[in-house]
């Protein structure tokens, strides 16, 4: 089997890859950055796409032949996407559609990466039936390739998705709360700075482990009928437990280090996700990893960055 990621040097991108090496695949990824070798997972091929071109995705597509496409390329950072709606639009919504075309033609199975931002101010427990009421330019993006995907798939084509919530690791970049925090423990516990300044603390997420998602995707694209799956722990923290925990998992208490700032409230916040993944445990996901263990691991792993000069 031959499996094609976009959008491969993120987060997901790198554990996918190495599951799906686990599983025997041959894994092409594609990267739109200038060329950084270190952010390349090991053991597949790497070639340039940008997902909003659709001449180059044809003809990459048409080029590789994968059985499986897995859709990861996207502006993930929602806060950034207010002064970018234009350019969330082309990557997240146009971007998802030209790999859709592209695939109908190959006859590929399509993964679409779909996020627990399109609930945005549904309440929780949120699961596939719940309302979509998106409240970024990242989310509506989104929203519009959440329903090309099921509109390709009503034609008849191969084509599913997962209803991500959070999913966190060390591999996660700092312009996420999780990796902001687990930095920011680090630096103080080097010495190297005295605080970290973050924006609503009351603000609630469903927050997994990226290793745990990845399987879901794969298994999502296993299905017999192709079709769309919360995938969530079904517990919820928020952004002041998230802090609490990472500053004990170093022996401080987070009180005397977090401080808070409007620069980093959002024009529109959501305030609670937190999914229902029984539909995806209907078909053999669980999530393995806790809330806890995640964080220290996100930590331990920022300390020991931090302990070799390198974040
Ligand atoms: O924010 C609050 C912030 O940026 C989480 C993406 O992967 O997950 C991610 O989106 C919460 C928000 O992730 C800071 O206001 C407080 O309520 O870590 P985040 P996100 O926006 O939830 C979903 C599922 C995706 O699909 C996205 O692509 O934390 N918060 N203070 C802060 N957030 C940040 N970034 N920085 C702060 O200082």
């Amino acid at each position: 089997m031959k499996a094609l990621i976009t959008g491969v040097q993120g987060q997901d991108g790198f554990y996918l890859s190495d599951f799906l090496l686990s599983k025997g695949y041959e894994v092409v990824g594609t990267r739109r950055s200038v060329e950084d070798p270190r952010l390349n997972p090991p053991g597949i091929r790497v070639v340039y796409g940008d997902v909003a071109d659709a001449c180059g995705m044809l003809e990459l597509i048409e080029d590789e032949r994968p059985d499986e496409i897995y859709n990861l390329a996207a502006i993930t950072h929602v806060a950034d996407s207010f002064s970018a709606q234009a350019i969330a639009s082309a990557v997240n919504y146009n971007g998802a559609c030209n790999v859709l075309a592209a695939a109908r033609r190959t006859g590929a199975k399509v993964y679409q990466a779909s996020t627990s931002e399109l609930f945005g101010s549904s309440a929780p427990p949120q699961n596939e039936d719940t309302p979509m009421r998106p409240r970024s330019p990242y989310a509506v993006a989104k929203l519009g390739a959440y329903w090309a995907t099921r509109n390709m798939r009503d034609r008849g084509m191969f084509a599913c998705q997962g209803i991500l919530f959070n999913h966190e690791s060390p591999r996660r970049t700092p312009g996420f709360v999780t990796q902001k925090v687990a930095r920011a423990v680090a630096d103080i516990h080097k010495g190297l700075a005295d605080h970290v300044t973050l924006g609503n603390l009351d603000a609630c997420r469903d927050w997994g482990h990226a290793a745990d998602f990845v399987r879901a995707m794969w298994l999502i694209m296993q299905q017999e009928v192709p079709d769309d799956y919360v995938i969530a722990t079904g517990e919820m923290r928020s952004v002041r437990d998230l802090c609490k925990v990472a500053f004990a998992a170093a022996d401080m208490d987070y009180r005397d280090y977090v401080r808070t700032s409007k620069a980093f409230h959002r024009p529109l916040e959501v305030e609670r996700l937190c999914g229902d993944p029984t539909k995806a445990r209907s078909i053999g996901w669980a999530p393995t990893v806790s809330f806890e263990a995640m964080v220290k691991e996100m930590v331990d792993a920022a300390i020991q960055s931090r302990s070799v000069g390198a974040f």
